[in-house]
């Protein structure tokens, strides 16, 4: 995927949010959107070729990706980046207040930044505003509170690209790596760490690059920059000869290198960036490995470096064998454009089958998801389309799933013998997020007895930096989960990362299976799966815990439970 498609995405995204928030025409708003996620997951560079080719373009968007194409941005959004504030821009990124109502508070009360709604609600000054109960100020003050400790930090797919962007952009470098929590694979980052062996025109080359907004500090070995998108990278160039000692260093975890530092102390040793060294002895410096084996250890699978008993675990050589992404042999929740996905069945298909699966599910959405208007007969037809598409792959097995809507009480969209013709069924929370905890609680349990739900599609439905997690007693709903059979997911999608890491190492504690899946609603997306893999390797997950690194018989045998 050309980061053309990304950036153009990301400006027709922000064009229909503040189109729809200045009281655009909601269909309208719907279809750049979906342009938008269609040019985010069309397989070819847009700069190279012609926009009109993607499904869903029609002229008058084409002619707004021309013009951003050319100047990095288009003249109507221009207009409405001049109408509306940043901050009241910002002001849509809390919870639960959408465009529209972001835009009323501002011509009506002036209110344009969070930090401002915040001050207004406590002062009373939304009182007797239409639309605007307690209730409502309740859950704002907590969405701003929410907003305000995310901070600055950004999901994990939006710190990789640019990471492997800063990286493609420095070819003088001899080596270069990413180090830090991103490499740890957490969800969010804070700021990313690039380390490079090479020339010391390396720095001028960083501080030259166009996604370069202002450089906060330069010296020899260390350049701190903020990028356009204002998030910090720092690029450090160190000797060839200590890149082990520094990728260690680096990588952290903070904790985990202080437990490392405890045990050389002990042995009067001492660790740096520069290597491992008794006095003035180099014992250790050039890989990673090096530096663990001196340390009597098995070298530490960087997502492990918590200090969570890794270190403990690779001294007595008994670290897991994580699940990797080429144990993955299929996807359990896909979508199509029969629902909100961009891409049609066949080239979903043919994008798995390419991936090298053993099994795909389709999973659309069912129709208590009104928005996608789905009907039993268009499930059905879809059923007789994956049949038929079966022939031309003998070697992955196509099976038809849906997505289903747990709504407030547990139940989901079909009945019983509906239920039973499809051969996955994932269940997902899609409305009503803010039960409280003994009603969302009773939900998801409902969930998992019912005996045709598989799947917990992301359980926690959060969206990093816009939707909190839904509350509910998770021991609960593990220990139903696992009594029951029924698998919780990990969904791929970066700014879902749902389960988290914390909340599958607690599932994992109750014995509960995992699915790792990317819910691609493009063939893009397909490839979020890694970010996937990296909750999974954080939570020390090993095949055994995954039910798609399974054999398709291993798999159903579990599913008909
Ligand atoms: P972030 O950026 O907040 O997502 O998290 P990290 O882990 O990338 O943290 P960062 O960027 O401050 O530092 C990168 C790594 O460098 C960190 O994980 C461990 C190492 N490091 C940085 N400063 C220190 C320090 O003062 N002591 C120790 N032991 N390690 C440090
Ligand atoms: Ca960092
Ligand atoms: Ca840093
Ligand atoms: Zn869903």
């Amino acid at each position: 995927m050309g980061r053309a498609n990304d950036e153009a995405a990301e400006a027709l995204h922000e064009y229909a949010d503040l189109y729809a928030m200045t009281g655009g025409d909601a269909f309208r708003v719907r279809s750049y959107q979906k342009a938008a996620k269609a040019i985010a997951g069309h397989p070819e560079d847009i700069a190279r070729g012609d926009v009109r080719q993607v499904p869903g373009v029609g002229e008058a968007i084409a002619k707004k990706v021309e013009e951003f194409l050319r100047r990095g941005s288009f003249r109507q959004l221009d207009d409405l980046r001049a109408e509306v504030p940043e901050g009241v821009r910002r002001m849509t990124r809390v919870a639960s207040l959408g465009p529209k109502k972001a835009f009323f508070l501002f011509q009506q009360l002036g209110i344009a930044s969070p930090e401002e709604l915040g001050e207004a609600i406590r002062q009373g000054r939304l009182e007797g505003l239409r639309g605007f109960g307690a209730k409502t100020e309740e859950n704002l003050l907590k969405g701003i509170e929410q907003l305000r400790s995310s901070g600055e930090r950004v999901h994990l797919g939006v710190a990789m690209s640019l990471a492997e962007r800063v990286m493609a952009s420095l070819p003088a470098a001899e080596r270069i790596a990413y180090a830090g929590s991103l490499r740890r694979m957490r969800d969010t980052i804070g700021d990313i760490d690039i380390l490079a062996v090479g020339p010391e025109s390396l720095m001028d080359d960083f501080k030259a690059q166009p996604y370069v907004a202002e450089v906060i500090a330069s010296g020899g070995r260390k350049t701190s920059v903020r990028t356009t998108q204002g998030l910090q990278v720092d690029l450090r160039v160190v000797p060839e000869a200590s890149w082990g000692a520094a990728m260690q260093y680096f990588t952290g975890s903070k904790e985990h290198n202080v437990r490392l530092r405890e045990m050389c102390v002990k042995r009067g040793w001492k660790l740096s960036e520069y290597g491992l060294f008794d006095g003035d002895t180099v014992i250790a410096a050039r890989t990673e490995e090096d530096v663990y084996t001196a340390l009597g250890m098995r070298w530490v699978p960087p997502p492990l470096r918590e200090d969570t008993g890794e270190v403990e675990a690779a001294l007595r050589g008994e670290l897991p064998g994580l699940v990797t992404l080429a144990d993955l042999r299929g996807d359990l929740h896909t979508h199509t454009d029969l629902t909100d996905g961009v891409a049609s069945l066949e080239e979903m298909v043919a994008a798995a089958a390419g991936r090298g699966y053993a099994y795909y599910a389709v999973t659309d959405h069912a129709p208590n998801l009104f928005m996608q208007r789905m009907t039993l007969d268009k499930a059905l037809e879809q059923r007789e389309e994956l049949r038929r598409l079966q022939a031309g792959y003998p070697g992955m097995r196509l099976l038809h799933g849906t997505e289903l809507n747990i709504a407030p009480d547990g139940t989901v969209d079909w009945p019983a013998e509906v239920l039973a013709g499809f051969d996955v069924c994932v269940a997902s929370v899609h409305s009503h997020f803010t039960q409280s905890r003994e009603e969302m609680t009773r939900r998801f349990v409902a969930a998992c007895e019912n005996p045709h739900v598989h799947v917990i599609g992301h359980p926690t439905t959060r969206k990093i930096g816009k939707r909190a997690p839904v509350d509910a007693d998770w021991e609960a709903v593990f220990e139903a989960a696992a009594r029951t059979g029924t698998v919780m997911e990990i969904d791929a999608y970066p700014d879902r990362a749902d389960l988290p890491a914390d909340l599958v190492r607690m599932a994992r504690h109750h014995g509960v299976k995992f699915s790792i899946d990317s819910d691609a609603h493009a063939v893009g997306h397909m490839e979020n799966l890694r970010y996937g893999v990296g909750i999974a390797q954080r939570a020390w997950l090993t095949t055994d815990d995954v039910v798609n690194t399974w054999p398709l018989d291993r798999l159903l045998d579990f599913f008909g439970r």
